[in-house]
């Protein structure tokens, strides 16, 4: 039997991830196993998940994150697909409990399905999150084809560059994405210094962030709204692909249009 059974919000946050990987193969950003996904849900556990023992562990984190004590978090299996996930999440995703040792974690439910490639950025980004008092609670990381393009060109790293490009495409961009995209330069998948350049991108008030020639790491209070942020920014890379396609570099809406949307939406920047 499930976990989720008997719990029907921890089911809905499952089902809300199990939706969000679909739309990620759909939209082409999640080839093979490509992409992550986990989700803090500490406050969703019932008794029956806390009273459960563990059915494998425990594993080393890596690295000890003191802010999960008592943490819980759904998290996409490592070698998995994306569309299979949309279809059976706790087939190809598991619930992990942090040890109070903050430096390792058990599987608990519902297979023996060993957590993302990526769980060291995971884990330490939700680590950072909880000790700033963020009430984001989801993190997806995923290869959107046009965004992972434009990291490619070295004049699109500097700072907020993309960002403005991306903003300026369409008004929605910045409104629905107000804090733009941060840049975090090429590192290898997995490791720890790519966990480190995500946070201090995410501490420097980003909630998307390219990982330069491999990706984007997105952050929110759930699973759809990190998502939607990187739906609205691919779909404005999309514009100037475009645009560029066409034979044309586009203008881009003026300094002065893309004010006025801040003003209007009362946007921070
Ligand atoms: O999980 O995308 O970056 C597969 C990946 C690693
Ligand atoms: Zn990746």
């Amino acid at each position: 039997m499930s976990v989720l059974e008997n719990n029907p919000a921890l089911s809905a946050e499952i089902n809300l991830v199990a939706e969000a990987a679909g739309y990620l193969w759909q939209k082409g950003w999640a080839e093979r196993n490509g992409g992550n996904i986990t989700v803090n849900i500490t406050d969703n556990v019932d008794s029956a998940l806390k009273d459960k023992e563990p059915i494998a562990g425990p594993f080393p984190i890596g690295s000890t994150l003191p802010h999960l004590k008592g943490c819980w978090f759904f998290c996409k299996g490592t070698n998995r697909r994306m569309r299979d996930l949309a279809r059976r999440p706790m087939e190809n995703g598991s619930i992990i409990r942090i040890t109070d040792d903050c430096a390792h974690y058990e599987i608990v439910a519902d297979k023996p399905v060993m957590p993302t490639s990526e769980l060291p950025s995971h884990l330490a980004v939700h680590n950072y999150l909880i000790a700033k008092g963020s009430p984001y609670k989801a993190s997806l990381h995923t290869h959107p084809i046009g965004l992972v393009a434009m990291t490619h060109n070295p004049a699109f790293l500097e700072k907020d560059v993309l960002t403005n490009i991306l903003w300026s495409m369409i008004p929605e961009t910045k409104a629905f994405c107000p804090r733009g995209l941060g840049i975090v330069p090429y590192k290898l998948p997995g490791s720890c210094e790519l966990a480190e350049a995500t946070i201090a991108s995410i501490d420097d008030n980003y909630d998307v962030v390219a990982w330069e020639k491999h990706g984007v790491f997105a952050v929110d209070t759930d699973i759809m709204s990190a998502f939607d942020q990187i739906d609205v920014l691919e779909k404005a890379s999309d514009i100037y692909l475009h645009a560029r396609a066409m034979g044309f570099v586009p203008d881009g809406m003026s300094q002065a249009q893309m004010q006025e949307i801040s003003t209007v939406f009362k946007l921070p920047k």
